[in-house]
């Protein structure tokens, strides 16, 4: 019955704005109700280290955008860069044009260039945005996308920690190191290999440093938070290629959702956050206060991220951004331990997809089902089937597998049947298979891809079609001629 509604009036009636400046547009030209999210270029100095880091900001320059189930996102994007770029809005159920990617759902936004975007809010939870253009990702134009439930029971303080790998290094160069020196990135010479002590099958990438909220832990994002309180920490994994363990310490947590989508709650204090998933942990600040850290220790590596909780008058512990020990591989097993809180109905499966992993770090070439992106052949889905995707992982390397517009239930992790999670970005260990199932009920081009941004972009994505779905503000068959090569 939503669905109507929501698909009526998507695309058509939005289309482009052909600012002549996106800089000097000002916000009382928004269309009512619009929010302002403005792509600007930034720097960030880390450890001594300078990098790029750029920004999707609100009008009063905090990150990313904030909304509440039940109304709608409205947002005006402007491209303050001199770039092209192309924003997709990661896990919500939206319109096929209003998807972000760039020549398939959408042309890109071009400098200057306005977009506007609006679809009903259908969803709650923790989400966020990215470029989905070229590697941008990797300069962190990256940035929340917070939907809260009012109706939700248990009120608790919101805190967004945000993950993000940082280098100095021009992320086009490491792509083309990693795809032309032999066993890809593990020759690399200088900066990149210093000090990291990683296995190939774990990261192909090494960084500068880790980063929570845009700070590494020589000074971190310290949140004010009150005795005997509830904290709701959303962490949010917006690195390009970097898994990580996130640990609470003394403060026990439970994990309450993951990738926006409620779950039985999960007890623990060492929780696994693969690329582009997020978690949501509900922690207890002690009677008496005190300073906690959360922290994010990157698979592979002893680089860690994290912010202090800290109540008011407590000294804030001086903390390092290298770990005592290298961190081992994620296992996947907390994902088998999953349980949706709202499990998808039980039906018949309509169709079985199958999504074969494949590539290596010898050749840096990754594929689907044996096609390299964009010489694919689109998987087909009839609208209203129930789908099931097959995600077989023939590789010595573990790759987070991301759906668009829709949410999955995991219901099979290594062979073993689970009722699992309902998320849209499930990790694939190696060797490892992965079923996932969902109702085919909004109609477009879907991409399926590894959110290894590197992977991502030596060939590691394809497309599922809706069977007569044509997208009738653009063609996204003929566009796919203009994709970059290189
Ligand atoms: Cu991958």
């Amino acid at each position: 019955m939503e669905r109507r509604a929501f698909l009526t009036g998507s695309v058509g009636a939005l289309g482009t704005i052909a600012a002549s400046s996106a800089r000097a547009q000002p916000a009382a030209s928004l269309p009512a109700g619009f929010v302002r999210l403005r792509v600007v270029p930034g720097e960030l100095t880390v450890d001594g280290k300078v990098g790029k880091a750029y920004r999707i900001e609100r009008e009063d320059g905090r990150l990313g955008w904030v909304g509440r189930r039940g109304g709608r996102f409205q947002v005006a994007l402007d491209n303050g860069l001199a770039d092209p770029l192309s924003i997709h809005w990661h896990g919500l159920i939206l319109p096929d044009g209003q998807d972000g990617v760039p020549y398939v759902t959408q042309p890109p936004i071009k400098p200057g260039e306005r977009r506007l975007y609006d679809f009903p809010l259908v969803q709650a939870g923790t989400y966020w945005m990215h470029s989905h253009f070229g590697l941008q990702e990797q300069i962190m134009v990256t940035a929340p996308l917070i939907i809260v439930d009012e109706r939700s029971p248990h009120p608790m303080r919101d805190v967004v920690m945000m993950l993000n790998d940082f280098t100095t290094r021009d992320p086009a160069a490491i792509l083309e190191s990693l795809q032309t020196m032999p066993m890809g990135g593990m020759k690399m010479a200088g900066s990149m290999k210093k000090g990291m002590g990683n296995k190939p099958d774990l990261t192909d990438v090494t960084y500068d440093a880790f980063l929570a909220n845009r700070r590494s832990l020589t000074d971190p994002d310290v949140v004010r938070v009150n005795e005997g309180e509830s904290a709701r920490l959303r962490v949010i994994n917006m690195s390009s290629s970097s898994n990580y363990f996130v640990s609470t310490g003394p403060l026990g947590a439970q994990a309450i959702a993951v990738d926006g989508e409620d779950i039985v709650p999960l007890a623990g204090t060492r929780f696994e956050l693969g690329v582009a998933q997020r978690i949501d942990l509900r922690v207890q600040i002690p009677r008496g206060g005190g300073a906690y850290p959360i922290i994010a220790q990157a698979e592979g590596t002893d680089g860690q991220a994290g912010i202090v909780l800290a109540t008011a008058g407590t000294t804030v512990p001086t903390l390092s951004p290298k770990a005592p020990r290298v961190a081992g591989a994620l296992t996947n097993q907390q994902e088998a331990r999953l349980r949706a809180l709202r499990p998808l109905a039980r039906r018949p499966i309509d169709r079985r997809l199958r999504v074969t992993l494949g590539g290596d770090m010898r050749t840096y070439v990754w594929n689907l089902n044996g096609q390299v992106w964009p010489k694919i052949t689109p998987l087909e889905v009839k609208q209203g089937e129930r789908v099931e995707i097959t995600f077989e992982n023939q590789t010595p390397m573990t790759h987070p597998m991301h759906l668009h517009g829709h949410v999955f239930q995991v219901t099979a992790v290594g062979g073993a049947p689970v009722s699992g999670a309902r998320r849209d970005t499930v990790l694939v260990s190696p060797k490892q298979t992965v079923k996932v199932e969902f109702d085919a009920l909004y109609p477009g081009y879907w991409m399926i891809h590894c959110h290894l941004l590197y992977h991502q972009a030596a060939g590691m994505m394809t497309v599922m079609h809706y069977q007569g779905f044509e997208n009738r503000s653009y063609d996204p068959l003929a566009s796919l001629a203009e994709f970059p090569r290189r």
